[in-house]
């Protein structure tokens, strides 16, 4: 049997209130979509990933909080995306336009789901809410969401 991989991923939520932020992807993989910010951790701790690539693609920093996991699995072949995500209403800097995304506020009571991935029409509502969440999700190439798992946690385990 082949192994399966794992990538570690991060995706940041910006809040105010009743807004949150969300960046228009410019370029690579899912082009054309809003979600949070985030991408691939290197050589660093989750955390900091989460940090740098908020500052990479809006200009941001913040106060992170941990508040849920994703796993994507078949989007890549024996690979499964782990995704930690988190979010922050204490932040600063200035929002600035990257390369790679088009940061906007929207109010939370109207995200683009219908310019998002599949999945964020099930685990948003719990993030917007700031529940702790953890979520498994089985897609059967880009687009086509066929299986998933969501489930509401009182903590979530630390991770390194
Ligand atoms: O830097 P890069 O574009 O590779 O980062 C990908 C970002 O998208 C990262 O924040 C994690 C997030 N992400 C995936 N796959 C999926 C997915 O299937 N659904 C959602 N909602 N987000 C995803 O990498």
């Amino acid at each position: 049997m082949e192994s399966t991989r794992r990538r570690i991923y991060t995706l940041v939520f910006v809040k105010k209130p009743s807004e949150i932020l969300l960046g228009f992807k410019k370029r690579g993989l899912d082009k054309g979509k809003w979600n949070g910010f985030g991408g691939k951790v290197e050589n660093e701790t989750i955390e900091e990933g989460a940090l740098r690539e908020l500052k990479e693609e809006c200009g941001l920093s913040g106060n992170l909080r941990r508040i849920g996991v994703l796993e994507f699995d078949g989007r890549e072949k024996n690979t499964l995306l782990i995704v930690h995500v988190f979010d922050t209403y204490t932040y600063n800097g200035d929002i600035t336009e990257s390369e790679e995304m088009l940061p906007k506020w929207y109010s939370t009571e109207e995200i683009p789901f219908s310019e998002m991935k599949v999945d964020t029409r099930i685990w948003f509502p719990h993030m917007l809410k700031g529940n702790l969440f953890k979520g498994y999700f089985l897609y059967q190439g880009e687009d086509t969401l066929i299986d998933y798992k969501i489930e509401l946690l009182t903590e979530l385990d630390e991770v390194k």
